[in-house]
């Protein structure tokens, strides 16, 4: 028999570190994943938020949770998953396994700064200060019940991910291991079209990567998720809540070109005292025709999944006058 790898939690540090860990090279911001203990179980929301509690404060206010279920394997993608209108007191009890309105669906509820139920539980949470600007734009409390799962991804920001109640299994990969752990995935899932596969904490693909840590996150603690990493997340009880903090990294998608040319075609011409013009002409053709091959893909992708005229679209494309900027969004 194959003897399996242990793959580990991630290392646990109490309270926020702060300069002193940084000074004695504490892993932190930009560094490895670690479980916050001490500053989350501080908060008026651990241990207040009963379903009782909840729907007493904002029963009656309709909101518009996605819907997902066993078929889907309970994955949440706000891009594909639809959502269905109800009221807070109902979604409640429904994912606190009181009242399911229908028992073959399972409910996922992003609720963010502005809107009511948010702001009316806001008073009873602390974001804390990590010394970079945080973005509210792109936080918010998560409820949901057991079985939903975000499937792998990565963002760019430094992630907080608090635990209020119920437990989540995290699964985290290093980006350097991006390419091995997305070696059978559909384009679709790799440009984030459509959900990755859902892993089990013993998937084969896992045990053939340098860097995993995989383990349960309890009410109290906190995850940091580190820019680029990968992660899963998969809720493993009903009345689960939990809140995603994004705080901005220096490593916005508007890198420089010299930045991308550092893992690109153009390290030839970076990293070599090139001068010859048919040379550097040659280099950066290349590079062109390595990027519109994965735009190509993209676009094939994009076409497939969302059902879109792949011959009308690029036609749209040659027709658009280039320099119009699109905001980057979450
Ligand atoms: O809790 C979840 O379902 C996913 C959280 C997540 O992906 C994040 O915090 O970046």
């Amino acid at each position: 028999m194959t003897k399996r790898r242990t793959i580990a939690e991630a290392p646990r540090v109490k309270g926020l570190p702060g300069p002193d860990d940084i000074r004695a090279d504490r892993l932190w911001l930009g560094g490895s994943p670690v479980i916050i203990e001490g500053v989350v179980d501080q908060w008026p929301a651990v241990g207040g938020w009963s379903s009782t509690a909840l729907i007493e404060r904002c029963g009656t206010v309709a909101v518009e949770p996605f819907a997902t279920n066993a078929q889907l394997n309970g994955t949440v993608l706000q891009q594909i998953n639809r959502s269905e209108p109800m009221t807070f007191g109902e979604f409640i009890r429904h994912t606190f396994g009181e009242a399911r309105r229908d028992p073959k669906a399972a409910y996922y509820l992003r609720t963010g700064p502005g809107s009511p139920v948010y702001d009316a539980l806001a008073e009873d949470i602390i974001v804390p200060d990590i010394s970079r600007p945080f973005n509210p734009k792109w936080t918010g409390l998560w409820m949901g019940q057991a079985g939903n799962t975000t499937p792998f991804h990565h963002d760019w920001w430094h992630g907080l991910l608090a635990q209020i109640s119920g437990h989540k299994r995290y699964t985290l990969v290093h980006p350097c291991d991006g390419v091995a752990l997305q070696k059978d995935w559909s384009a679709g899932a790799r440009y984030d079209l459509c959900s990755a596969e859902v892993l089990p904490a013993d998937a084969d693909v896992l045990q053939d990567l340098e860097l995993v840590f995989e383990g349960v996150l309890a009410p109290g603690e906190m995850l940091y998720v580190p820019p680029y990493w990968f992660h899963q997340v998969v809720t493993l009880d009903d009345g689960n809540i939990s809140m995603p903090m994004r705080f901005d990294t220096t490593q916005m998608p508007d890198v420089s070109l010299f930045q991308l040319s550092q893992d690109s075609c153009l390290r030839p011409l970076t990293n070599q005292p090139v001068t010859d013009l048919h040379r550097v002409a040659e280099i950066l053709r290349q590079n062109r025709r390595r990027f519109n091959q994965r735009e190509d893909e993209f676009i094939s992708a994009l076409c497939n999944i969302r059902g879109l005229d792949h011959a009308q679209l690029k036609r749209a494309l040659g027709e658009m006058p280039e320099g119009r900027n699109v905001e980057v969004m979450a």
